[in-house]
């Protein structure tokens, strides 16, 4: 991808900006781990980095007013028991910042409604709830290119189902450029060589989803370390005994980038390591580095999670860096499409 980046903006320490999210949407799985979360702990130390609780996307699906509220707070906690430093990086949740909305519409004037319907995650989303296809299900990509312009993002670390995403938010910095002159920074996807598609547990064709009606196909990361052992013991694998990384073993390979992901080894050695093993001990070695890594993680979250004040205080300071920000691009861009400025 061709950078365009000459609105590029480096904080003090010369650091460019990074800008993901995720929907505080219900379970979170390690396919959000491995393909988004765990980049953004290591990216952090590089980057002035801004991670979002993205709740106003969350909306677009029924949602329980309680069981959102509750969401964020758990993934508010899991952002930070995974390690990300509020203290290094701003973490805030969308709704504290009226400015993505208010962007999203100015966006929403230089988006096509051709271009919005052929969105992949829009038509997955409209078939799977016939029941509710709303307008904000169809802008949902406007409202993702608007968190990620506001703050001159230049990567965007996300799992490989959001490419599409990161094109139109391309498209549409560069359009709205195009139109007004100069205004966005034009951004990178960041996607991982391992892990950008944890495929599900029970069919390797589809993706690890945490709306998936079927328990078995993604590990969540709150599962026991029982549901763990026992989810990988029920994975789908094939009748050929061999642990090999190969386009025709699609659930073998999805196995061992997972173990790859959290046991800290490339998919090359995890093949040497078990050469001569079979499914049923490779499983359980899965599971042990699964658990590994989760187990900490876990025990964190709910710590945070019994301090309610210290995650409100997190939430109230990332809001103020969030806003400072975003709001010093709103004004641009009203600037830049001729609205009168508020005297
Ligand atoms: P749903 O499956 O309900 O549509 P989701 O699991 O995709 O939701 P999001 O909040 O939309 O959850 O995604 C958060 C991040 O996790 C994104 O960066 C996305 O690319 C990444 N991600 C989601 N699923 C996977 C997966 N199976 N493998 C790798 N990355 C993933
Ligand atoms: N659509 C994203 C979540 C998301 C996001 C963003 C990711 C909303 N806004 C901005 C990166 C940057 C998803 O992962 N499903």
């Amino acid at each position: 991808m061709a950078t365009v980046n000459e609105n590029s903006e480096r904080d003090t320490a010369g650091k460019k900006v990074l800008f993901s999210g995720i929907q505080p949407s219900g379970i979170i799985t390690i396919g959000n781990y491995v393909g988004a979360i765990k980049n953004w702990i290591n990216l952090q130390l590089d980057y002035d980095s801004i991670f979002c609780i993205v709740n106003l996307h969350a909306i677009t699906v029924k949602l329980e007013p309680a069981a959102l509220r509750l969401n964020t707070l758990e993934l508010l906690a899991l952002y930070l028991a995974c390690g990300i430093d509020p203290n290094l990086s701003t973490v805030f949740l969308q709704s504290h910042v009226s400015a993505h909305a208010e962007l999203a519409w100015i966006l929403n004037t230089v988006a096509y409604v051709g271009e919005l319907n052929r969105m992949t995650q829009y038509k997955d989303k409209a078939k799977k709830h016939a029941d509710n296809i709303n307008m904000g299900l169809m802008d949902y990509p406007v409202l993702m290119a608007s968190d990620i312009l506001l703050y001159k993002t230049d990567l965007v670390p996300v799992g490989a189902d959001q490419k599409q995403h990161l094109e139109l938010a391309r498209d549409l910095a560069l359009r709205f450029n195009t139109r007004y002159s100069d205004t966005f920074v034009v951004p990178n996807a960041y996607i991982p060589k391992v892990g950008a598609k944890v495929m599900s547990l029970q069919d390797a064709k589809i993706k690890m989803s945490k709306s998936d009606e079927n328990e078995n196909a993604y590990i969540s990361m709150t599962d026991s370390p029982d549901v763990i052992r026992r989810k990988f013991k029920r994975a789908v694998t094939d009748s050929d005994s061999s642990i090999r990384f190969l386009k025709e073993k699609p659930e073998i390979s999805n196995l061992l980038s997972i173990y790859s992901a959290f046991g800290g080894v490339t998919v090359k050695e995890a093949e040497h390591e078990f050469e001569d093993i079979g499914y049923g001990e490779f499983k359980s070695r899965l599971a042990d580095a699964v658990i590994a890594v989760l187990e900490p993680i876990q025990n964190k979250q709910k710590q945070l999670l019994s301090d309610k004040a210290y995650l409100n205080q997190v939430l109230k300071e990332g809001a103020q860096k969030a806003n400072y920000r975003a709001q010093k691009m709103l004004s641009k861009v009203y600037r830049k499409v001729g609205f009168v400025q508020k005297s």
